[in-house]
């Protein structure tokens, strides 16, 4: 699958911010090609189940590889392909409501295992592709279809959960700064283990929070994103949560950890020392 398929017609509402993110990531791919020089099918997205899925099906230029699988079940896929050939570089691209409610319980145990790749969050606050329910990254109070009178539950700070469970490279983007999102994805696609560029990408359907972002002094509104100041020192984990609790959006790498072994260091140190196992010894170790 390293052509784009024809066949498939789906299409974004004009606005969606995840146009954006498609075209910071294909310049983060376009740019790894030339610096490494690898062939373009030593690339595979996996993607979840949503609008934000469909960027598999909606790349132009050069083609990686694609899967698209299984609402949230990403990174368990993302897994399989780093087992069978880490030396591929594997990129996941979801959306909140798939990375951060029904895929959520994945991301600690990856975070552990600190598997290389590098996640593109796209979060809407909402699920688009179902029309407009609510998502774990929605504000308390907020009406949406499945949430007529309010949302009852606190919005998730994903920012802060990434930190806590202990995911070595974590950033935090905007969809409409797509240069400083490839640039974060560029970099999260070479940290040596488990990132994730978290980028607002507004639903203008049913969200649309492109105002809110960005603000608006004609109408007095202060801006939600903003900079992370030149200075910070990403391997700085208290700096790094210090940043996290300001609050609001901020927008650079915020956390990124030094010396971790990525998960394909821990399993090929397993493999040599793992004796070989007879059928029947295997077996033998699940009788009672
Ligand atoms: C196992 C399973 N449960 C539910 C669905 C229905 N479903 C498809 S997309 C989606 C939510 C998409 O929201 P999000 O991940 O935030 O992506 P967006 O469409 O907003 O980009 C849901 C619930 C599904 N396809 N599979
Ligand atoms: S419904 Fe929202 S997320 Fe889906 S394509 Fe339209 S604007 Fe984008």
């Amino acid at each position: 699958m390293t052509q784009k398929n024809p066949e498939y017609d789906f299409k974004w509402c004009p606005g969606c911010g995840d146009f954006g993110v498609r075209r910071a990531l294909e310049r983060a791919i376009e740019r790894r090609l030339i610096e490494t020089e690898e062939p373009v099918e030593n690339n595979v997205i996996v993607a979840g189940i949503g609008c934000s899925g469909n960027m598999v099906h909606l790349l132009e230029g050069p083609q990686p590889y694609g899967v698209h699988g299984l609402h949230g079940r990403t990174l368990p896929i993302a897994m399989g392909v780093k087992m069978g050939r880490p030396d591929l570089n594997v990129v996941v691209v979801a959306g909140d409501g798939d990375f951060l409610s029904i895929g959520m319980e994945h991301i600690g145990p990856q975070a552990q295992r600190n598997l290389n790749v590098c996640v593109v969050v796209m979060d809407n606050a909402v699920y688009g592709l179902t029309k407009g329910q609510s998502s774990p990254t929605s504000e308390l109070g907020m009406v949406t279809s499945s949430t007529p009178y309010g949302k009852t539950e606190d919005g998730l700070n994903a920012l802060n959960l990434y930190l806590t469970l202990g995911v070595s490279f974590v950033a935090s983007a905007m969809s409409s700064k797509i240069n400083d999102l490839a640039d974060m994805i560029r970099e999260g696609m070479d940290h040596p283990g488990f990132a994730i560029v978290h980028v607002q990408s507004p639903c203008t359907e049913y969200n649309d929070t492109y105002e809110e972002l960005k603000g608006s002094k004609r109408k007095g509104i202060e801006p939600k994103a903003w900079p992370i100041e030149e200075g910070h020192d990403p391997a700085d984990l208290s700096a790094a949560q210090g940043i996290v609790d300001k609050g609001g959006v901020p927008l650079g790498i915020i956390y990124r950890a030094e010396g971790r072994a990525p998960f394909e260091d821990r399993m090929r140190d397993l493999h040599g020392r793992a004796k070989p196992k007879t059928v029947p010894a295997m077996v033998d170790t699940f009788a009672l």
